[in-house]
């Protein structure tokens, strides 16, 4: 099976969490674009979904989804996402694909978190996969110099070269060189400087769930 395969493996399963009825939130990614993809066979049970980018809600109106704003909607029932890392305790490194903040304000407002990822995703510890840190353009220098400060490198993300501008208008830092011992307290320090806006560790949301698509089938992990 391709890593494409355990994609579309883990994509399907994750219907089984979908609420008839409901609305549902939905990340980012191409794993996630398999979800979305699945998601259209049930287009007309559920009331429709709340999306973490533009990317995704394109996809998700081209297939005749309703996309809600956060703002209109109360808490949902399950929030299905994608993740760059995972560790045995349901945290993650998200933000490949950019939408970190988004996926954050989501993830907040759903009650359970199911994370959908090929078993390449699994980590013992966080942090070989780059951390993305979605920062205000005037603090890019200064917060790359305190990354500097505790022995990590900080790379200003570039797309079609020019630094890249999330759907917030926002920059993208990738951090190497980070030991995270403590994912919760990582987070925490990280989203103190000024003019960070979002840090690619979700450990206060971290999932509970994770549908893990492996050689041999789809791996149910809870947290
Ligand atoms: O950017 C993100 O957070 C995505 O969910 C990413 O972490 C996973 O993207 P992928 O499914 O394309 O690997």
């Amino acid at each position: 099976l391709s890593q494409d395969d355990l994609k579309t493996l883990v994509g399907q399963a994750a219907l089984q969490y979908v609420v008839p009825g409901e609305i549902v939130g939905v990340g980012t990614g191409s794993t996630v674009n398999k979800f979305i993809d699945a998601l259209a066979s049930m287009k007309d049970q559920i009331k429709g979904a709340v999306s973490s980018s533009v990317a995704s809600t394109a996809r998700l109106q081209a297939l005749g989804i309703t996309v809600f704003d956060c703002n209109e909607v109360a808490e949902l029932s399950v929030y299905i996402d994608g993740a760059d890392e995972i560790d045995p305790h349901g945290y993650l490194i998200k933000g490949g694909g950019a939408a970190l903040t988004r996926e954050k304000i989501v993830a907040a407002q759903s009650r359970q978190f199911v994370c959908i990822a090929d078993d390449s995703k699994l980590v013992q510890a966080l942090g070989k996969f780059p951390v993305p840190v979605e920062v205000i353009p005037m603090a890019v220098k200064r917060v790359t110099r305190q990354f500097a400060a505790m022995g990590a490198t900080a790379v200003l993300r570039f797309k079609d070269g020019a630094p890249l501008v999330t759907d917030n208008g926002q920059h993208i830092l990738d951090v190497t060189g980070l030991q995270i011992a403590d994912p919760l307290a990582f987070e925490s320090q990280v989203n103190q400087w000024p003019g960070v806006v979002t840090v690619g560790v979700f450990a206060f949301q971290k999932a509970q769930v994770c549908l893990l698509g492996t050689a041999s089938g789809v791996k149910t992990l809870t947290f």
